[in-house]
């Protein structure tokens, strides 16, 4: 009984050791984004899709040593080495991981630098969201729409089909993402059904921009 129960638990260890990703709890409650975005979508967007991100990545990493105690970033930055399952599942999980962090029940608007460099690229806040919207509405099929500092530190909006991200190596638009949006169907459709101009409008009402601020003065030190 003693060695059966010491196996059962060298079992759970090396499994847990294998765990490399793990999911991140939502630093807020799944319905604290209504009415824009239900809790439901959100409960199975969170638990559900990113959780099959985050276990199949991690089913890569046990059956690839090449992707052991790499960083998501590094992956994402290298994933042309890697195959269609990392640059997916690897994918999903990095670009779930930050738009958690970018929403936020308080809402705002941008401040500092970033207002400011907002105004100066694309005229006023007002055009901005205009330009991000439609890219975000023109993304056909599933995808990403973002906000990143691109190589030469410059603001630029672009977009990504699947889970593909701009730090990856096989986008066209590279940059550190400071701003992103998921419209893929399964981030929208329980609440607003086709409508995805309506979810996109809803979105500006909950952006965390002291995170999105964050992000970009981090991206602009690089
Ligand atoms: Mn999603």
């Amino acid at each position: 009984m003693k060695k059966l129960l010491v196996s059962a638990l060298v079992i759970l260890i090396s499994h847990v050791s294998f765990a490399q990703f793990t999911l991140p709890a939502l630093p807020y409650a799944y319905n604290a984004l209504e009415p824009g975005f239900d809790e439901q979508t959100m409960q199975i967007h969170h638990e559900k899709h990113h959780g099959a991100y985050v276990s199949n990545l991690n089913k890569e990493v046990t059956a690839n040593p090449a992707l052991q105690g790499k960083t998501i970033e590094d992956i994402c930055k290298n994933v042309s080495k890697y195959n269609t399952s990392v640059r997916n599942n690897g994918g999903g999980h990095y670009n779930h991981s930050l738009f958690w962090t970018i929403l936020s029940p308080k809402g705002g608007s941008p401040s500092g630098a970033l207002a400011e460099d907002i105004n100066k690229t694309f005229g006023s806040f007002d055009n901005f969201k205009a330009q991000f919207s439609d890219s975000a509405k023109t993304r056909f099929g599933s995808g990403w729409a973002w906000l990143i500092v691109d190589q030469n530190g410059k603001l630029k909006i672009t977009t990504t089909p699947n889970q593909d991200n701009p730090l990856m190596d096989v986008v066209k638009e590279k940059g550190t993402p400071v701003l992103a949006l998921d419209v893929w169907e399964h981030a929208y459709y329980l609440k607003y059904q086709n409508k995805r101009p309506d979810y996109i409008n809803a979105f500006w009402n909950i952006v965390n921009w002291d995170e999105v601020n964050k992000r970009y003065n981090e991206a602009k030190k690089k």
